[in-house]
């Protein structure tokens, strides 16, 4: 049967199996030998002992893979930001879905805590994010606008929730809970209800249908991938997709550089600024690391 690696524990693998049960899995001799590293996301194969226990006998390659915390397969990050309280942080948010492109990843961008904030504002931050094509979603776990168009955007996946400290990360997690799901094994309100992490594990919490979700905190202040080159970066900017290859210069790097068409776009108002500024500084970055590299 095939399943899902939710969490290791102590020389075991939890795995979600597609029957909708977990299985306290061991590895098998080979596995065993070759100390093979599973990390929760892993798709495998096991072996049924009874309904609780059984063996992993091989994993399925993996399609993506993060570290820090280490979690294979996820499909989306979800980057959780507030409208206030705290206020937005923008470079964060751009940071993560940097991240998130090159890792193949689907940047899912959330707003949280809507019920705190003016149309006005909700305006603002829908013209910086919808021309970037990510999934936008705008919600309050207080009023519970947003929470259900979420959810279909989760369900079926694997996806991690980043974002920083009191944004809402567990608010949320609890309200995705509740209700309209399949049943799930896994009792996630208990695991929630226990709260903070206390495991220096990383745990998929299953929410039913196959269904996943980590909460991964250490995404909040993060180094950009070390192997973007200077030249790559603005591809991760899918708003700027569409002007590239049109400036003057096959080089430009879209920061000083004459007839650069990011730029005229930027001065006719149709590129957000905070975007582009977080480009900027973004690039420095990239160039400094590829430096020390
Ligand atoms: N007004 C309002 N408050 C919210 C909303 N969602 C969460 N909160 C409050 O915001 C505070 C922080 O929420 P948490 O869910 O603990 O945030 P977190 O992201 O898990 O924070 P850490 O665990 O520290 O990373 C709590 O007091 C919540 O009650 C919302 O939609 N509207
Ligand atoms: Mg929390
Ligand atoms: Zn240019």
């Amino acid at each position: 049967m095939e399943g899902t690696i939710i969490k290791g524990y102590s020389g075991f693998y939890y795995v979600l199996a597609v029957d909708g049960n977990l299985y306290e899995c061991s590895l098998r001799g080979k596995n065993r030998q070759k100390k093979v590293k599973f990390l929760p996301g892993d798709k495998v194969k096991i072996t049924t002992v009874d309904e609780k226990t059984g063996a992993i006998e091989e994993v399925l390659p993996r399609k993506t893979e993060l570290l820090r915390p280490s979690i294979a397969n996820v499909e989306q990050l979800v980057i959780l930001a507030a409208v206030a309280d705290p206020a937005p942080d923008l470079q964060l948010i751009d940071r993560l879905t940097v991240f998130a492109k090159w890792n193949n990843i689907l940047p899912v961008i959330c707003f949280n805590k809507t019920d705190l904030t003016t149309a006005e504002e909700l305006t603002r931050l829908k013209d910086i994010y919808e021309p970037t094509g990510f999934p936008l979603y705008f919600c309050s776990t207080v009023t519970g606008e947003g929470v259900e168009e979420l959810k279909a955007q989760l369900r079926g996946k694997i996806s991690a929730l980043a974002g920083n400290s009191g944004v809402g990360k567990s608010s949320m997690l609890n309200a995705l809970n509740e209700g309209a799901w399949e049943q799930a094994t896994g009792k996630v309100s208990d695991k929630l209800k226990r709260g903070k992490h206390t495991t220096r594990h990383v745990e998929l919490f299953d929410f039913g249908n196959q269904t996943l979700i980590a909460d991964t905190p250490g995404f909040s202040v993060m180094q950009l991938p070390e192997d973007i080159k200077r030249e790559e970066l603005c591809w991760l900017f899918p708003e700027f997709v569409p002007y590239l290859g049109e400036c003057r210069f096959a080089t430009c790097l879209h920061k000083s550089e004459p007839q650069c068409k990011i730029k005229e776009q930027l001065e006719e108002e149709k590129l957000a600024k905070s975007r582009y500024e977080h480009y900027l500084l973004f690039l420095e970055e990239v160039i400094a690391q590829e430096r020390s590299y």
